[in-house]
């Protein structure tokens, strides 16, 4: 499992807060901008990925979580309607994850110890009679980063999914993954047919490039058929997801590194240099070698050089500077960590 980003957002939204009257006030915007989209896509902050489960009651929506989990985590039926509540299968001690169910107010909980970053949300139908359902599936759709829709060979042109609902979702294209469960029941040309059929509808429902997976979650005999293709997207969107989250911390690093040198902040804020400088205020030429010997440029040795010997006004800039310094060198540590957990963004 990969490491949370919010101790980093932490550091940045510190250095913003330190840096005020030191850095630009377009670099402080751009970093403070930068953190408050972070923090508002929950999931990113987090390297698992989480998968919403959707479609009409009875096409397989919790055979398929049990499928992909390899074991039974929720129950399934030849009763329509059968599972009323969302229920997520999550790993274990992701508290990104856990808080982003608790804000969906997803409550029924299963989790799990290993397995790649995967998070699978089962939920409650969309045709139901329940109003209830479809509210919480258009909540829960922009917060997650795939939906895999189940279709079932009876049902799968049912137009309360397709013109009242999916035909108002498609600029979710993207994280949309279209499945036909219960191929076991048709044969290989009727198999076919509905692909294609179901295929057509999706464009009809305005979506560019509707590719539909021949899938059976729980077949009457033998086998899940599908589980591997379908475990294959969710490693793509894996990898999409982490290579994201890599540019994202490069980004974070970047702003708070950009704070520190819109101050001219020097790193190397030693006791004895700084009792130095405060000796030589006010005798410029002394100074003057001073700051070169600690190789002092930039804002920091104008602000230092025209305080015209007040040692107080000296104090402030360089403390300032050095806290500044030491939280930007704090996030570039927060930053390293959380990229050697994630290595190139691939795995
Ligand atoms: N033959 C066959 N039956 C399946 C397959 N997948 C699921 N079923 C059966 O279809 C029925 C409904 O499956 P569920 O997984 O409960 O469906 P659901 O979408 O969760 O239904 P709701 O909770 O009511 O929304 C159950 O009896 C399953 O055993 C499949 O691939 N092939
Ligand atoms: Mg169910």
């Amino acid at each position: 499992m990969l490491r949370d980003l919010t101790p980093a957002l932490d550091l940045l939204d510190l250095a913003i807060a330190s840096s005020d009257g030191l850095a630009s006030d377009a670099d402080r915007d751009d970093a403070a901008t930068l953190a408050a989209a972070a923090r508002r896509r929950r999931d990113y902050l987090s390297g698992t990925i989480v998968v919403a489960i959707a479609g009409g009651t009875g096409s397989g929506k919790s055979s398929l979580l049990n499928a992909l989990a390899g074991r039974e985590v929720v129950s399934t039926s030849a009763l329509r309607p059968h599972t009323d509540e969302p229920l997520a299968w999550i790993p274990a001690n992701d508290p990104v994850i856990s808080s982003m169910m608790e804000a969906v107010g997803i409550e029924a909980i299963v989790e799990y110890d290993g397995g790649f970053g995967l998070a699978i949300v089962d939920l409650p139908d969309l045709d139901s009679v329940n109003h209830d359902h479809r509210s919480l599936v258009e909540e829960t759709l922009p917060l997650v980063d795939a939906v895999i829709w189940m279709f079932d060979p009876i049902k799968y042109h049912d137009p309360s999914i397709h013109g009242e609902f999916l035909a108002e979702m498609i600029e979710y294209e993207p994280v949309f993954i279209f499945a036909l469960n219960k191929i076991d029941l048709l044969d290989e040309a009727e198999a076919e047919a509905v692909e294609a059929h179901l295929g057509g509808i999706l464009k009809l429902d305005g979506f560019h490039d509707p590719e539909v997976i021949p899938f059976a979650a729980a077949p009457s005999r033998g086998e899940p058929i599908g589980v591997d293709k379908l475990k294959a997207l969710l490693e793509r969107v894996l990898v999409d997801k982490r290579a994201d989250r890599v540019k994202l911390v490069a980004d974070i690093l970047r702003a708070g590194r950009r704070l520190a040198s819109d101050a001219s902040v020097w790193t190397g804020t030693p006791d004895d240099a700084h009792e130095e400088i405060r000796g030589a205020a006010g005798e410029s030429a002394q100074l003057a070698g001073v700051l070169d010997r600690f190789e002092i440029e930039g804002p920091l040795r104008l602000e230092i050089e025209s305080s015209s010997g007040e040692t107080d006004s000296i104090d402030i800039a360089l403390k300032r500077r050095a806290e500044l310094a030491a939280t930007v060198a704090a996030l570039g540590v927060a930053c390293a960590e959380i990229a050697n957990d994630n290595p190139g963004g691939a795995t």
